[in-house]
């Protein structure tokens, strides 16, 4: 595994890392060194790491060149989207859980951009129709997950959930159909790599909540 990171990047907020959560590294997450590369795609976080070496190019390693390529509906390759988009997701309630009956509930979820910090979160109760700034619990941080909550009232009614984020830059993230309509659905090894679209969730009359 090895990846080209540019010199700035390099400089500026990647870790050599040795320990986490107070011990040592453990073999599965790279022992005795990986790299940290925050807000950019997991795959650059080198494991086990071997050496660093300063070019004046990237190397085009198989990685970089094939691999982690992002493929576009015209049969091109995106290479080197290297930084995860501002993504949000609400994680209660959501797919699997149910919802007792009528009556308050407490709307919260994750946010997080590669880019920056999240400036503000929006939630929609009622198919996007209408959008409600929710609350963002602090502290807010750069490249981190930025938990937001939201008081709803569900009357017993057929509805969906969904978050949309934004990020400091400006960036909005997107529906799931704008994104689509970008980038196809052709993409990278692990599926559709980089995907932040918007996540919705169905709720039932009888309180169940399930994937769109
Ligand atoms: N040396 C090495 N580092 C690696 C990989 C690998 O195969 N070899 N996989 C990468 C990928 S694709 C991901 S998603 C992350 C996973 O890190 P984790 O095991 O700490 O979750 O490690 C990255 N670092
Ligand atoms: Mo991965």
């Amino acid at each position: 595994m090895s990846r080209s990171i540019p010199l700035e990047k390099a400089l500026s907020d990647v870790l050599v890392a040795y320990g986490q959560n107070g011990e040592a590294l453990r073999p599965e997450q790279g022992y005795p060194l990986r790299l940290i590369v925050p807000g950019w795609e997991g795959n650059i976080n080198i494991k086990w790491l071997g050496r660093l070496k300063v070019a004046d190019r990237p190397s085009m390693t198989r990685e970089e060149a094939a691999i982690y390529t992002d493929l576009m509906p015209d049969g091109t390759a995106r290479r080197f989207t290297f930084v995860m988009e501002a993504k949000s997701v609400i994680t209660r309630p959501a797919g699997g859980q149910t919802l007792s009956g009528p009556g308050f509930y407490e709307i919260t979820g994750l946010a997080w951009s590669g880019r920056g910090r999240i400036s503000h979160v929006e939630v929609s109760t009622d198919g996007g129709k209408i959008w409600n700034d929710a609350q963002l619990n602090e502290p807010v941080l750069s490249k981190a997950l930025t938990r937001f909550s939201l008081p709803w009232r569900w009357e017993g009614e057929e509805t969906s959930l969904q978050s949309r984020c934004t990020d400091e830059t400006g960036y909005v993230q997107p529906s799931r159909e704008e994104l689509i309509a970008i980038r196809g659905l052709r993409q990278g090894p692990d599926g559709f790599d980089h995907y932040n679209g918007i996540k919705v969730w169905y709720v039932h009359h009888n309180g169940q909540v399930s994937h769109v």
